[in-house]
């Protein structure tokens, strides 16, 4: 069985929001993002990455694809390969054809789902030793094998799960907090998904805090979630809170504006 670094990057691939962004994807309208906010708040996430060792490739903005900062969702990539995924929702279609370009740039081998089935990247957790795939209204089961026969490709195992029900994406609930520990809701932590692994339970009403960001050193969280921030912090994690508070009112959280991976 092989076993990779799954938290340790040196590079990333975000994308500039667009101003549309106020049209985008959103499960409860709490009105639109507004777009200065949203600009600050993803140019102090690109910050924060370049801070913890992170060089950073910025995309110019899509304005036709509202979600399209989102770009976790377009593509899983590796130091020796990338997938280009197959976002499942209508409105995000082009947006894999859109960094294709660039992957190919950046990546040594570039892997294309069949034209069957979708898969978003927000479903997908990448562990140490196999990589979880979690069905959902975005990824459905003809995307989730074309990915397991993908991974295959490049090595590693796939394992299709399912993200809980009204739960977007099966991170919205999860993160890697180390090699061996994996931040989780309570509703996904009782799924049994994460054996081998310790898990730490997000506390009630703060769930939207599971979606943190594990980079090198650091664990970056929601600045909304404070008693989540502080738990992690009192167990020795270096914790940097950042805003999600206008990303939010389009159901994003951290890991969704980048693209990370190890090149050297
Ligand atoms: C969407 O619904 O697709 C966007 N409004 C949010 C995508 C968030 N992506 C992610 O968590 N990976």
């Amino acid at each position: 069985m092989s076993v990779f670094a799954v938290t340790s990057f040196d590079n990333a691939i975000v994308r500039r929001p667009a101003s549309s962004i106020a049209n985008g994807l959103r499960s409860v309208d709490v009105g639109p993002p507004n777009y200065e906010d949203v600009l600050r708040e993803h140019e102090a996430y690109c910050l924060a990455l370049r801070t913890a060792g992170v060089a950073v490739e910025e995309l110019d903005a899509l304005e036709d694809f509202p979600d399209s900062v989102f770009v976790e969702d377009t593509a899983l990539v590796f130091g020796d390969g990338a997938i280009l995924l197959r976002p499942g929702a209508s409105s995000r279609f082009g947006e894999a054809a859109a960094i294709r370009p660039t992957l190919e740039r950046r990546f040594p081998t570039l892997i294309e789902l069949p034209a069957a089935g979708f898969v978003d990247g927000g479903d997908v957790l990448v562990l140490p030793d196999r990589v979880l795939i979690g069905l959902s209204a975005r990824t459905d089961q003809a995307g989730a094998e074309a990915l397991v026969a993908a991974l295959a490709r490049l090595g590693r195992k796939g394992e299709v799960v399912r993200t809980p029900l009204g739960v977007l994406h099966f991170k919205s609930d999860c993160a890697l907090l180390d090699e061996e520990t994996v931040l989780a809701t309570a509703r996904l932590s009782s799924a049994g998904f994460f054996d081998g692994l310790d898990v730490v339970v997000v506390p009630d009403g703060d769930e939207p805090a599971a979606n943190a960001l594990r980079i090198n050193d650091t664990l970056f969280v929601s600045d909304a979630y404070p008693r989540t921030a502080e738990g992690l912090a009192a167990d020795g994690f270096h914790v940097i809170s950042l805003s999600t508070r206008e990303i939010a009112k389009v159901d994003a959280g951290l890991s969704c504006m980048s693209l990370r991976w190890r090149a050297g």
